[in-house]
């Protein structure tokens, strides 16, 4: 029979206090990234009801007093009693911590990183908790508060509640409030739920989610019936495609279930996003290999039967087979291994082989009915190929040219110490700003590289163009840890790379630039979080105050965008004096100082790409053909989406 506050309960107590007293182990922060775990593992669940078929239908509110509730239409946690736990699944459920998440009926648990640790975490970390089951026509309630305790005590089953319900409606609504002596901010933000919610539609095809927000008002719908086709489809949309629509593929291995879809452009540039589980994997890893092992083999085998190779040629390389490629690869596995240090890469031998095996025999048979398409494919392969072969030798002769001399055309002004882990470099926007720069710096420890003009899009360009760039050069000298392949990090001079530009359309978008170079041919640089932007203040407002002798005194103060200006003319204090920087260079040497420079109160946000999608966005539409709408999106969103500030 069920029992109630048994040495279980006590047991199960202790596992979720656990929760409490580490709560960055099991969500990874208290900040509003972990927050905002606590909504993905509950839709989680959700999820996996649809995997394996039997939920369409999730609504995500954000409720007016501060609570978040998930609504699912699956079949409804079951309610009857455990037989190994002796208290209602509903309470195992959301009350017993589960490792690694392989209870019941969940499938494709994720068993690294931060997803996966189970809805009883959630419940640990919420100031109250309450689940909702629709089930046989009857609706059954269970309450906890302050970190899992039960409301009520259960004996002999859960009873059901009084409520409107049918047979045919069943499900699960959870409600939950997280609690606020646990995070640093109990605030939702609507956007990061919109844009998880828009991947989890492209990565669930089929599966539609609503989300509302009772705070503002706000509701949209989010289902993608064509899946991670129309994911590629929208990744592509600002790009000259060389074929019309994404070429997608789908079968089963074992258990692993496998997904892909691509599509070229005319850039040469290379992206492929991977997924297992919904979970974005950053780093890639057998999943990956196994599509690009794949590919090549594909191609290659086609190049000679059509004989676009010869018998004596060497195949084509991977990369170039690649060139101009956008492609998603999503994965469903049982048992997924994180590794890395960020739990970022996948592990799983079996995915590598069920990745390659399915997309070869898939990805045949298309091409066998789509010859027009193949043959665009190859003849992109041998432009790529040539391309290369052109690159190679010019990057060869700029590396050695760059090792061998200090002659160059760069303007680095270096620092004086040779101690990496104190250097920074800032990259400074036009001759002017970074004369200023250099005469406020500390000499010791800041070095400044100014460029000049407009950076290269390094996306339509070759890699033997880019590197006849001067500032590129330039770069890549100060820098000292080559570029490419032959990029090492370890060989970096500096620990931070500041960015610096303008506060204004041409200064984000060189940044933008600045970062699609970083990204394509550096990324280790963001990977381990050595680029920053320097955010130069936008006005500085002199002002009277009072002293505590009554007198009054004149006082500055720098502020660093219009809301701020805003905020300060609600102080009604008075304006003695107003100044807007139009540019870095009508900043005096001691202004800089004070406002850029000086490491006890600048400013910086540090550039991660924290997810490849976001990166990937800006630099597309920086390739695409209508103009004026992307120097508003630059402004907009090169300065936020792609950015956390820490
Ligand atoms: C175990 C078994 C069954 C459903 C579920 C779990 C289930 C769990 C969650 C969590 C959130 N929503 C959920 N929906 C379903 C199947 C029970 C049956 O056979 O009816």
């Amino acid at each position: 029979m069920a029992a109630h506050y048994d040495g279980s309960d006590i047991m199960v107590l202790k596992g979720l206090e656990a929760v409490r007293k580490r709560p960055g182990m099991y969500i990874g922060s208290t900040g509003s990234r972990g927050l905002h775990h606590l909504i993905w593992e509950i839709l989680d669940n959700g999820i996996d009801e649809h995997l394996a078929g039997h939920c369409d239908h999730i609504e995500i509110t954000l409720l007016k007093d501060g609570g978040v509730r998930i609504q699912d239409h699956g079949r409804g946690v079951p309610t009857d009693i455990h037989p190994t736990e002796h208290i209602p699944t509903v309470r195992v459920v959301y009350t017993i911590l589960h490792a690694g998440g392989k209870f019941g009926n969940s499938v494709y648990k994720v068993s690294g990183g931060l997803h996966g640790v189970g809805a009883s975490v959630v419940n640990a970390l919420s100031s109250r908790f309450i689940v909702e089951v629709r089930r046989d026509g009857k609706i059954y309630r269970d309450e906890y508060h302050n970190g899992g305790t039960p409301v009520v005590e259960l004996v002999g089953g859960m009873i059901p509640v009084t409520g409107k319900t049918t047979k045919s409606d069943t499900g699960t609504t959870v409600t939950f409030y997280p609690d606020a002596t646990i995070f640093d901010t109990t605030e939702f933000k609507a956007d990061v739920i919109v844009k998880k919610l828009k991947e989890t539609a492209y990565l669930n095809k089929g599966l539609t989610l609503t989300f509302t927000d009772q705070n503002t008002g706000f509701k949209q719908t989010f289902c993608e019936n064509e899946g991670i086709k129309s994911f590629v489809a929208y990744l592509s949309r600002e790009m000259r495609t060389l074929h019309p629509d994404p070429i997608y593929v789908e079968g089963r291995s074992g258990d692993i279930e496998v997904e892909v879809a691509f599509q070229y452009n005319d850039s040469f540039a290379e992206q492929i996003n991977s997924y297992c589980n919904c979970i974005n994997v950053v780093d890639g890893g057998t999943l990956v290999t196994g599509f690009k092992s794949g590919l090549t083999r594909v191609i290659n085998q086609y190049a000679r039967e059509l004989g676009v190779l010869k018998e004596k040629d060497e195949n084509l390389d991977g990369k170039d087979i690649r060139s101009g490629i956008i492609a998603i690869v999503s994965i469903k596995h049982p048992d997924p291994q994180f590794e890395g240090q960020t739990k970022t890469k996948l592990g799983n031998n079996d995915a590598k082989i069920a990745v390659e095996d399915v997309f070869t025999s898939e990805v045949t048979r298309f091409f066998d009915k789509n010859v027009e398409i193949l043959k665009t494919i190859l003849d992109n392969s041998m432009k790529s190929y040539n391309a290369r072969k052109a690159g190679d030798k010019a990057r060869n002769a700029v590396l050695k040219s760059l090792a061998d001399t200090y002659e160059t055309k760069s303007k680095l002004a270096a620092c004086s110490s040779k101690h990496p882990e104190e250097c920074e470099v800032y990259i400074v926007e036009g001759d002017s700003a970074g004369g200023t720069v250099k005469t406020a710096r500390n000499r010791r420890t800041q070095a400044v590289l100014p460029l000049r003009g407009k950076i290269l899009n390094v996306e339509k360009t070759p890699l033997d163009k880019i590197l006849q760039n001067n500032e590129i050069r330039s770069m890549i000298q100060a820098f000292g840890c080559g570029i490419a392949e032959e990029f090492v990090i370890s060989k970096l001079r500096y620990d931070k790379i500041i960015i610096l530009t303008d506060a204004d359309v041409d200064g984000a978008h060189i940044s933008t630039l600045l970062l699609t170079f970083f990204y394509r041919y550096m990324p280790e640089l963001i990977y381990e979080g050595k680029v920053y932007r320097g955010l130069p203040p936008l006005y500085r407002v002199e002002y009277e105050t009072g002293t505590a002798r009554g007198k009054k005194s004149k006082v500055s103060e720098y502020l660093f965008n219009d809301a701020a200006l805003e905020e300060f003319r609600k102080t009604g204090r008075k304006i003695l004096s107003l100044q807007r920087y139009k540019g870095l260079g009508e900043m005096d040497a001691t202004q800089l100082w004070e406002t850029t420079l000086d490491p006890d109160q600048r400013v910086l946000a540090q550039v991660s790409i924290s997810d490849a999608v976001e990166a990937d966005e800006v630099t597309s539409l920086l390739m695409g053909a209508n103009v004026p709408p992307r120097r508003e999106f630059i402004m907009a969103e090169a300065q936020n989406a792609n950015l956390d500030i820490t």
